[in-house]
């Protein structure tokens, strides 16, 4: 199960993700060192995340398959909803100010919570150890 709390422990192609968003420099480097921590309480098909970074703490109460919005850090805004498939949270989301879909995945690997992500032909990574 993903529920517990999460620490992110290391990252893997995701400056060039961020890039590919349009983040700055300055904000990239930031943001490749957040601290991002997520706990994550599921029961049955709805969601709580709390979401906790150097940038910022959020809540949210989802339910797969319904649409949600969520801001990224630097205020870009994104829509969409995380489904359930098996093991993994599937999450499709589309960018508000250009249309474009930013899709990503959540699955347990040894013990590790492994986060993809996928914009625009760039994929990327971070991974989580429990806290
Ligand atoms: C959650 O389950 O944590 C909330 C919903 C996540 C939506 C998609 C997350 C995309 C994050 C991209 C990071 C961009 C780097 C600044």
């Amino acid at each position: 199960s993903f529920n517990g709390t999460w620490k992110v422990d290391r990252n893997d192609n995701y400056e060039k993700f961020m890039e590919q968003l349009g983040i700055n420099m300055v904000k990239r480097k930031l943001a490749a060192h957040d601290n991002l921590k997520i706990t994550i309480e599921q029961t049955g098909d709805k969601i709580k995340i709390k979401e906790s970074s150097n940038f910022r703490t959020l809540d949210l109460d989802i339910t797969f398959g319904v649409p949600f919005e969520y801001s990224l850090a630097d205020g870009t805004e994104l829509s969409g909803s995380w489904f359930s498939e098996g093991d993994t949270m599937m999450g499709t989301f589309t960018r508000k100010d250009n249309g474009k879909v930013l899709t990503t995945t959540r699955t347990i690997v040894d013990g590790e919570l492994v986060q993809s992500y996928n914009y625009d032909g760039v994929d990327a990574k971070r991974i989580f150890k429990r806290s």
